[in-house]
C-alpha cells in the first residue's frame, strides 16, 4: 500500500482506529419495524417498509439469531439499536406498550453480553393505536399526550437500567411521527405542547442515558407539516444541556448536505448522534451504499477529530432483499467509507484550502479516488478476522435457505 504512504497516510494507524468505532446496528432491519408487540399492527406516521422478500425474522430467537449471523460478517465494535416494541413480553402476558419495564429487554442484555456488544433505545411512538389524529407527544388530548409522556419516561429508563447493567452510556433517542397530510391552521400550537411534553420526559436525570431528539422534515402522509422539525429540535437540544440533536441523512430535503450539517454543529454539541440511511427521493430507508454521501458526512466526522464525539447509528429497512444481507451491507458500506476518510491526507488538505490553492485542493480530492482502497479495505477485513467482500453473501445465502421454509407460517 504505497500509494498511500506516497500521500502520507498511515494505512496501519488508519485501520487501528476504525477498529475501535462503534456502530449502532439497527434491530428493525431485521424485521421491517414490526416489533413484537400488537401482533404487528400497521407503521403509519411516515414510514414505510416495501418489499415483501421471504423469512423475515418473527420472534426474539429469530430476530437474535439473524443479527448474530450478520454480525460475524461485520467486522470493528458493534452495538444494537433497540426499539421499545421489541420488548420481550413473557409466555402469558399481553403485550403492552404502555407498560413496558426493563424486564422485558433483560434477554437482549444477555445477548448483547454473548456477543460482546453495547445496546441503544428507542420509546416506539408509532404503529400503535395510541396515536391520536396523527399526533403523540403534541397531541391536544391530555390522555395522548399523557400517554407518550409515560412511554418516553420509562423508556429512558430501560435505558438507563440497560446502561447500568452493561456498564455502558445507552442513547436514548426519540422519534415521533406527529404531523399533517394538508395544511394546518396553526403550526405552533403543537409544537408549543411538544416542547412541554420534551421537558416532561427529560426532567429527571438518569445515569448512562444519553437523550437526544431526532427531526425530520417530511413524511408519507404527513406532507405539509411536521411538528418535530429541525429547527425545533435543534433549539430544543441547545438550550437544554444534556438533550443532543440526532441527524438522519433521510430527514432533509434532498439536495441538502448532512456532511455539512455535522461540521456545524461539532462547533456547539459536544456529541451528536446519527442516523445513516440511504433516502431515495424522499425518506425511503434503502440500505447505505459506498456513496459520496456517506463518504462526506465520514470526512467530516474524522478531519474534525469527532470520531468519540459523533454516534455513529444505522436506520434503514429495505424488504425488497435478503434481510441479513442488507444489515452486511449496509454497515460494511458504512464502515468503508471510514476507512475511505481515515486514509486521507486531511492536514495537507487543509492546508492547501487556507492557503487558497484551491487547483492541489481538487487534484488531490480527486486522485485520491482512484487509490487502491479495495486493498485497504481487504487487509482490514482480514486483520478483524471478518470475511472479505465475495466471501461472506454465500454464507448468508445457506444461512437463508435453511430458515426460510421454517418461517413460512
Ligand atoms: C423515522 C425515523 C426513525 C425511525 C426508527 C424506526 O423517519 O428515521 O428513526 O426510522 O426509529
Ligand atoms: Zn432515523
Amino acid at each position: 500500500m504505497k500509494a498511500y504512504k506516497n500521500i502520507g497516510v498511515n494505512v496501519n494507524a488508519a485501520m487501528g482506529t476504525l477498529a475501535q468505532i462503534p456502530i449502532s446496528i439497527h434491530c428493525w432491519q431485521g424485521d421491517d419495524v414490526t416489533g413484537f408487540d400488537y401482533g404487528g399492527a400497521a407503521l403509519g406516521g411516515g414510514i414505510q417498509a416495501t418489499g415483501n422478500y421471504p423469512g423475515k425474522a418473527r420472534t426474539f430467537e429469530e430476530l437474535t439469531a439473524d443479527f448474530a449471523m450478520a454480525c460475524s460478517f461485520i467486522p470493528g465494535r458493534k452495538r444494537i439499536n433497540l426499539h421499545a416494541s421489541y420488548a420481550v413480553f413473557e409466555e402469558g402476558e399481553i403485550p403492552d406498550r404502555g407498560a413496558v419495564e426493563y424486564r422485558h429487554f433483560k434477554p437482549w442484555v444477555t445477548f448483547a453480553r454473548e456477543q460482546g456488544i453495547g445496546i441503544d433505545f428507542n420509546p416506539t411512538c408509532f404503529g400503535h393505536e395510541k396515536v391520536k389524529d396523527g399526533l403523540t407527544l403534541s397531541s391536544p388530548d391530555e390522555a395522548t399526550h399523557r400517554f407518550w409522556i409515560d412511554h418516553c419516561i420509562r423508556s429512558r429508563k430501560i435505558a438507563s437500567e440497560i446502561g447500568e447493567a452493561l456498564n455502558d452510556d445507552v442513547l436514548c433517542n426519540l422519534w415521533i411521527p406527529d404531523g399533517y397530510k394538508n395544511i394546518p391552521a396553526d403550526r405552533m400550537s403543537p409544537r408549543l405542547r411538544l416542547k412541554d411534553s420534551l421537558d416532561a420526559i427529560f426532567a429527571e436525570p438518569l445515569p448512562r442515558v444519553i437523550d437526544c431528539v431526532e427531526s425530520k422534515v417530511f413524511g408519507i402522509g404527513l406532507e405539509s407539516y411536521t411538528v418535530g422539525s429541525n429547527e425545533f429540535y435543534i433549539s430544543y437540544a441547545a438550550q437544554k444541556p444534556s438533550v443532543y440533536p440526532l441527524l438522519d441523512n433521510g430527514h432533509f430535503h434532498p439536495t441538502e448536505g448532512t456532511a455539512d450539517k455535522i461540521a456545524a454543529l461539532l462547533c456547539f454539541f459536544d456529541k451528536l448522534p446519527l442516523h445513516i440511511t440511504r433516502p431515495v427521493r424522499w425518506d425511503s430507508d434503502h440500505v447505505p451504499l459506498f456513496d459520496d454521501e456517506v463518504r462526506e458526512m465520514c470526512m467530516e466526522i474524522v478531519r474534525n477529530g469527532a470520531i468519540d464525539k459523533v454516534l455513529i447509528g444505522l436506520d434503514f429497512f429495505d424488504a425488497s432483499v435478503n434481510r441479513v444481507a442488507a444489515w452486511v451491507v449496509g454497515t460494511r458500506n458504512v464502515q468503508k467509507a471510514l476507512l475511505y476518510a481515515l486514509l486521507m491526507p486531511h492536514d495537507r488538505l487543509r492546508e492547501a484550502q487556507e492557503a487558497g490553492d484551491f487547483t492541489a485542493l481538487m487534484v488531490l480530492i480527486e486522485e485520491i479516488k482512484t487509490l487502491p482502497f479495495g486493498e485497504a479495505w481487504a487487509a482490514y477485513c482480514d486483520r478483524q478476522g471478518t470475511a472479505r467482500d465475495g466471501e461472506w453473501l454465500a454464507k448468508v445465502k445457506s444461512y437463508e435457505a435453511a430458515i426460510i421454509p421454517q418461517r413460512r407460517s
